[in-house]
């Protein structure tokens, strides 16, 4: 693999690390139990810091201010202009300091600075815009009643909100869960994912030095178990959002059941398929289905996991695919055209190596890749294989790695059901340039987005989110909204109803 990149100087300015106590009340403030655990650089596994650790305890204290922010402060109740205002000068203020934000996300979560800095930073501003701009423009209908009666419908915010998210995005999930949070006038508890804390301090630092008034927004660093259970338990949370495994979602949503019954949107996990038509452009799906898997390590929900090739094809796209991934830059994520850092941690990374295995195991053929890179560090290499069949488990389960598989189908009926032969329903990516093809199929994938001719586009407006296991509801553009507002219906007797 292209070793070159790791030659260049870093790119990236040096970072601090001033915040790792909990966001409670617009004050850094430590863990009730005083514990804290660490958090590693993916490239050498060394700490980069210890955090304060928040538990059930700093649950119950952040969701009380929340509470009392929603019912007695002024943020649900100021105008909605005024919230835009304070939207739009965080993300101003975001902009300004994107090249340590950049840093910090890269250190702690591993992924290449150039695509934190160039792509992530830019798309995380233009979300606050986005939902900046949606604050003063919700509002209700009127309804036409049968009766004599005047009918109107309010939306309102729906309370506290607690958000639990992931480490693979770590600032991006942030503002896809806060946008439509605090555009709607909610308060918030989120809680970040254990291995990436360090980048939601800083912002949610940088959301108060905006205007964000104290306790509307609080972040709690810690475990999945401990505090993130807390949070989906809590009986007065009045929402809760979620992304990250189906197996997590599960047992949150199981968790708001058996409390207080809290609505919950879920944006799990995913096998998404990418389907290279005979007449595609060939060279370009090579390299947009490389993009597809490859991207942010492998480590995205809706990776276009399982290439499906047609027969006809296939011989010449292997090649290509095999020869781009062999290219691919593999090095520090610091360093200048590193298009692939380390994978998370060692869980992660052990995991996809299990699957690597049990995929040379189940005769697939490997044709690139396979192995770890170096001996410190979670960096493996980016991986193909080919013959893969449908019944192998790397064809069905979510490997979150830089592991492509390439399958072999003949027609589009086929291809169409053994696509959707999948617990997941997220993302599909189809090449071809035929309209009826595309028509075909992306009417026929079950899956929340079928990006055609393309892959991973993720504008601010689009909606995301997943069919069948891959989750509940939509975040993102205007389908966010209602996943943090109530509908009340008021109805007034008309004193002249010919009026
Ligand atoms: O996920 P978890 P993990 C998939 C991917 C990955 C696998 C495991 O396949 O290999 O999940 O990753 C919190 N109550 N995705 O273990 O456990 C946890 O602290 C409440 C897909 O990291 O789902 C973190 O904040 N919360 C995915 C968040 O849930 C709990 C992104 C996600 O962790 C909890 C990440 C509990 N009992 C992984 N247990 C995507 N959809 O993008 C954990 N958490």
């Amino acid at each position: 693999f292209s070793t070159a990149a790791t030659l260049e100087e870093p790119i990236a300015p040096p970072v601090e690390i001033n915040y790792t106590k909990l966001l409670i009340n617009g004050q850094f403030v430590d863990s009730a139990s005083g514990k804290t655990f660490p958090t590693l650089d993916p490239r050498t596994e060394e700490v980069i810091a210890y955090i304060a650790e928040g538990d059930a305890e700093d649950v119950n204290r952040a969701v009380s201010v929340a509470r009392k922010a929603f019912d007695e402060g002024p943020w649900p109740r100021m105008s909605a202009y005024e919230r835009a205002r304070i939207l739009l000068r965080f993300a101003d203020l975001v902009e300004k300091h994107s090249d340590e934000l950049a840093a910090l996300e890269t250190w702690d979560n591993g992924k290449p600075y150039e695509q934190a800095v160039n792509a992530e930073l830019p798309m995380f501003v233009r979300l606050f815009h986005y939902y900046a701009g949606w604050a003063d423009k919700i509002h209700g209908l009127t309804v036409p009643a049968d009766g004599p009666h005047h009918v109107q419908t309010l939306h309102e915010p729906i309370g506290v909100t607690g958000q639990i998210i992931p480490w693979n995005f770590p600032l991006l999930m942030f503002a896809w869960k806060i946008g439509p949070a605090l555009a709607t006038g909610n308060t918030v508890v989120l809680k970040t994912a254990e291995q990436t804390p360090l980048t939601a301090l800083y912002v949610a630092k940088l959301f108060h030095e905006a205007g964000l008034p104290p306790g509307v927004l609080n972040v709690i660093s810690g475990y999945g178990p401990t505090a993130g259970a807390a949070l989906a338990s809590h009986m007065d949370v009045d929402k809760l959002a979620f992304t990250g495994s189906t197996d997590t979602g599960k047992i949150v949503l199981e968790l708001a059941a058996k409390s207080n019954l809290k609505p919950v949107t879920l944006e799990l996990g995913g096998k998404s398929p990418f389907i290279v038509c005979e007449d595609a452009d060939i060279d370009k799906a090579v390299e947009q289905a490389h993009f597809a898997l490859f991207f942010n390590q492998g480590q995205c929900c809706c990776a276009g996991s399982r290439t499906f090739v047609h027969e006809r094809i296939y011989d010449e796209f292997l090649e290509k695919a095999k020869a781009r991934a062999w290219r691919r830059t593999v090095g520090d994520p610091f360093k200048k055209g590193v298009e692939q850092g380390p994978q998370i941690d060692s869980e992660q990374f052990e995991k996809v190596l299990r699957y690597i295995r049990s995929g040379i195991d189940s005769n697939a053929t490997l044709e690139c890749g396979g192995e770890r890179i170096g001996s410190k560090g979670f960096f493996i290499q980016p991986t193909v294989f080919s013959n893969v069949k449908d019944d192998m488990l790397i064809a069905k389960d979510e490997i979150f790695g830089p592991v492509q598989s390439i399958l072999k189908f003949k027609g589009l009926d086929e291809v169409i059901k053994r696509a959707n032969a999948t617990q997941y329903g997220l993302a599909a990516g189809v090449y071809t340039k035929n309209i009826d093809t595309a028509n075909t199929l992306s009417r026929g994938l079950r899956a929340g987005t079928v990006w055609i001719n393309c892959f991973d586009v993720f504008d601010a407006g689009i909606p995301f989110g997943g069919y069948k296991m891959s989750g509940i509801g939509r975040e993102k553009g205007i389908y966010s909204l209602k996943n943090y507002l109530q509908v009340k219906a008021v109805v007034t007797p008309l004193k002249n109803p010919a009026w």
